[in-house]
């Protein structure tokens, strides 16, 4: 089989997934500096789920979140151990980390060793919206996403994106509860703390979530909800 074939046998629902490859030289911090290549995933959420969180977060959008979690870090340790087994040094990086698996930097900073939404710009799968969301041609801003480092180019690398793609719309800025973005557009030298407020939309989607679920998680995704891009066409497949 060849490795095409092999990561396209590992996903549960081939339509309801964008993949890419990139060239991400340079980019990457320790631990991760050995690895020059990323292959990246982004997983489809439900539009009826997401649709739903127009009005903060719930308790289905949670569940949601946690499953696709699971099924993308199945993906990511099944190709991984193909790759194992084929001799491709291979390092996979899940969806995201537990408050318990990071370290104090990360709590003054929010910012963890490696960013998947920047891998996925290097593959081509999108550009950084005006609240520092990844936005897919494929499916906007609605999509988890983890990767899998490697050394080897197996793949065709992805046409870097490296400016952001919303023209005037500002809906997401807009709509956020905590206000956490200023409107400023992204583009590979503005640092997310220029055009957008971590602390902000962490503290609020806090706030949220313990009123509308009597939990205090990090939750939100207003600004994925109203985000045009992505939102279900007539006629599309997926949902
Ligand atoms: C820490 C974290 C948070 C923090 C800080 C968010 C932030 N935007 O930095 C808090 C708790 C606030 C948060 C909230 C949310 N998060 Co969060 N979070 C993460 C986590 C674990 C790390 C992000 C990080 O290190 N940020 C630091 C900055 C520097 O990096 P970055 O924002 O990822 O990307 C920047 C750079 O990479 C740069 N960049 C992009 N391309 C390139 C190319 C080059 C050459 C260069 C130099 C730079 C560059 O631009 C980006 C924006 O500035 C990631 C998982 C991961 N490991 O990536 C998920 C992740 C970013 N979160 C995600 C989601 C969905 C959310 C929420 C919607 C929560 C929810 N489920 O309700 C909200 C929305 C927040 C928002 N509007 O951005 C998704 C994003 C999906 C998407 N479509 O973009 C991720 C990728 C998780 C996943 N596996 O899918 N999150």
């Amino acid at each position: 089989m060849d490795i095409q074939s092999l990561i396209a046998s590992a996903l549960p629902f081939p339509d309801l997934y964008a993949t890419g490859f990139a060239d991400v030289e340079g980019l990457l911090s320790e631990p991760y500096r050995e690895y020059q290549y990323a292959l990246v995933f982004a997983r489809k959420l439900d539009d009826v789920i997401i649709d739903a969180i127009k009005q903060g977060p719930n308790r289905t959008y949670l569940d949601h979140y946690r499953t696709i979690n699971a099924e993308l870090s199945q993906v990511i340790n099944s190709v991984s151990a193909s790759f194992d087994r084929a001799n491709i040094k291979n390092q996979p990086i899940k969806p995201t980390w537990q408050d318990s698996e990071l370290d104090a930097s990360y709590f003054e900073n929010l910012r963890t060793p490696f960013s998947h939404k920047m891998a996925a710009t290097r593959a081509g799968l999108g550009w950084i919206g005006k609240t520092a969301l990844l936005v897919t041609e494929k499916f906007g801003p609605r999509v988890r996403l983890a990767t899998i480092l490697v050394q080897e180019k197996l793949f065709e690398t992805g046409v870097f994106i490296e400016s952001c793609k919303c023209g005037d719309c500002t809906i997401c800025v807009t709509k956020c509860p905590a206000q956490a973005a200023n409107g400023r557009e992204w583009n590979i030298q503005t640092d997310r703390d220029l055009f957008y407020d971590a602390f902000k939309c962490r503290d609020t989607a806090r706030e949220l979530s313990l009123k509308h679920m009597n939990e205090k998680v990090s939750l939100c995704g207003i600004c994925a909800a109203v985000c045009p891009k992505g939102k279900k066409a007539p006629g599309t497949k997926w949902r």
